[in-house]
């Protein structure tokens, strides 16, 4: 009988959906792309955090300022799944958070554009959950069974989290003059940021081939993006806005919208750490680290007390 090699088993795994789980082998690459997508997702909801929570103090009345505190602890929540799901991999917490604060890993481009008025906490909801939803379903069926579980409830929240965007924006829509422009200017800035959002072209993306290999991603950066947009035209009618695209148009032909040219350049200066807000962003981080140390300190101690207690 012919003898399979691990990677051969691993593969053949793979290829039947039968999850791989943290005890059993898997290829040294395999590990490192996952530790690198889950962490880099991580730090993206609690990153994520930080132009929502500036609106926190500022919402317009009791009701939506509970559904923003909800949402942001959410996401909070989000990352800490995340984080648990990259540790069963072998790397601790601390090292992640290590990697984000000198810039070794990534965080989502989008979280470096700024909250300016009340509309752009409903434009996130609509357009940067939206954006999420539809490239973390396939994140549900993942090959890693950690992130796969992980991401089953992350996505019912992030679907809670569109929905609830899309309703403070309809609310604006049906509102005075001003409220309309704000709305529509909200639009205008969160539009390519979150088309960007996707990742690079597929022809540009180093990371997709082995990541579809083993169905760690299931659909293409392209792919997801074209779904995204067919699906958010009609929702954009609804609530009355135009999206900043003069090439924004069906095509009959193909059965989706054709749209126009991804200001890479832009992209890609965003995730070099020079868009409009990165800096701050760090900071803050970093900040929460530092202050925080005492907390970190205090609960070690605690637990110790606790183990010494009941041994
Ligand atoms: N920003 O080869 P690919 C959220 C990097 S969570 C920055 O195509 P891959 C919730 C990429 O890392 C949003 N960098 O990479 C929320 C790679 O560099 P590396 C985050 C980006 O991994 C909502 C390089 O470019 N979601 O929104 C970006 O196969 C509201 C080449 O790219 C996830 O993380 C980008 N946009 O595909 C929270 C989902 N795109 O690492 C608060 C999980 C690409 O080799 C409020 N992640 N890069 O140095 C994924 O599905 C994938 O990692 C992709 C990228 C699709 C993001």
């Amino acid at each position: 009988m012919a003898q399979h090699t691990s990677e051969e088993i691993f593969q053949q795994k793979v290829d039947n959906e039968i999850k791989i789980e943290a005890r059993e082998w898997m290829p040294d690459e395999y590990r490192k792309t996952l530790i690198r997508q889950i962490s880099q997702h991580a730090h993206s909801e609690v990153v994520g955090m930080l132009p929502e929570g500036n609106w926190i103090t500022r919402a317009p009345n009791l009701r939506r300022k509970l559904i923003l505190i909800a949402k942001v602890q959410d996401e909070a929540g989000h990352g800490l799944y995340l984080y648990s799901a990259a540790e069963t991999l072998g790397i601790t917490r601390d090292e992640m958070y290590e990697q984000l604060h000198t810039g070794k890993a990534k965080y989502s481009s989008i979280f470096n554009y700024p909250t300016l008025t009340w509309a752009d906490i409903g434009a996130i909801g609509w357009l940067v959950d939206g954006a999420a939803i539809m490239n973390q379903v396939m994140l549900c069926r993942t090959s890693y069974g950690p992130y796969a579980r992980a991401m089953v409830r992350i996505c019912k929240e992030e679907s809670f989290h569109q929905r609830q965007g899309y309703e403070s924006l309809l609310a604006l829509s049906k509102g005075s003059d001003e409220q309309r422009a704000m709305l529509q200017d909200a639009v205008n800035r969160w539009w390519w940021p979150s088309i960007m959002m996707f990742g690079p072209s597929d022809a540009e993306s180093t990371n997709s081939e082995k990541s579809m290999l083993w169905k760690i991603k299931r659909q293409s950066n392209d792919d997801l993006r074209q779904r995204f947009v067919d699906a958010t035209v009609d929702q954009a009618r609804i609530l009355g806005v135009t999206l900043p695209d003069p090439d924004l148009k069906w095509n009959e032909e193909r059965g989706h919208y054709d749209f126009g040219v991804i200001n890479w350049d832009e992209f890609w200066n965003v995730v070099k750490g020079n868009g409009p807000c990165n800096k701050q962003r760090m900071n803050a981080r970093v900040k929460a680290w530092n202050e925080g140390a005492w907390v970190r300190e205090a609960a070690m101690v605690f637990a110790d007390k606790r183990r010494q207690k009941v041994a």
